[in-house]
């Protein structure tokens, strides 16, 4: 079975990702919960099971794997439900969980993921909104383009995964999308796996990080 190593549910975005992924997917697998340390850097910490000093890092027998897209490719290689079926969606999808990994830099560094707290930001960034309205076109492409409930069809695939700590940011932030888009977002968060992780996230100790 695989072993996830993650840090805290409230905090910790990357975390969520292939937790959810595993959990919306019923794929089995044993939680290692480590909080942040208290000090600056959660290195040493994490070092003790990540070689990067960083989670999420998912464990199957001998093999390690520590990066949330490599994670979710390694479990697509026994798990095919990980992407779309159909070879267009799941180009897309691969494109836009890409996107997600190596971009968004304003919306993951002014809205940190922060489930338990609701607030207003004092100012929307210009390269806020264009991450917003970016995210937005993204998702309503995937949404019209593809024809279901999720981002690359009727089925929960990683694509949704990659987004769904962006669901929880809007809910924090108050941040506003279009209504397809808004749409997505209340799915998600319906979602008994976004519900599972929230009732945990809340009550764990609050922690600067
Ligand atoms: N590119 C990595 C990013 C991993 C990452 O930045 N993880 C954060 C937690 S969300 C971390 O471990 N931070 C350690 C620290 O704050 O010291 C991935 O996709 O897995």
């Amino acid at each position: 079975m695989y072993t996830l190593w993650i840090a805290n549910k409230n905090y910790s975005s990357w975390s969520l990702r292939p937790w959810i992924l595993l959990k919306a997917l019923n794929i089995p697998f044993s939680e290692q919960l480590n909080f942040f340390a208290s000090d600056k850097s959660s290195y040493d910490k994490f070092k003790a099971f990540s070689p990067t000093g960083l989670v999420p890092c998912l464990v199957d027998g001998d093999i390690t794997i520590w990066d949330s897209l490599a994670i979710a490719e390694y479990i697509a290689e026994e798990h095919a439900q990980v992407w779309p079926a159909d070879k267009i969606a799941r180009a897309w999808a691969r494109s836009a969980a890409a996107e997600m990994h190596s971009g968004f830099t304003a919306l993951r560094q002014v809205c940190a993921m922060n489930c338990a707290v609701r607030t207003e930001l004092d100012a929307i960034t210009p390269e806020l909104q264009h991450d917003i309205e970016r995210v937005d076109a993204l998702w309503t492409e995937g949404l019209t383009k593809f024809g279901g409930e999720w981002l690359a069809g009727d089925k929960f695939t990683a694509v949704d995964a990659f987004y769904a700590p962006v669901a929880f940011r809007a809910q924090t932030y108050g941040l506003k999308f279009s209504a397809m888009s808004q749409d997505w977002i209340d799915r998600m968060l319906r979602h008994p796996a976004m519900v599972e992780w929230l009732a945990s996230a809340v009550k764990e100790p609050k922690t600067a990080h």
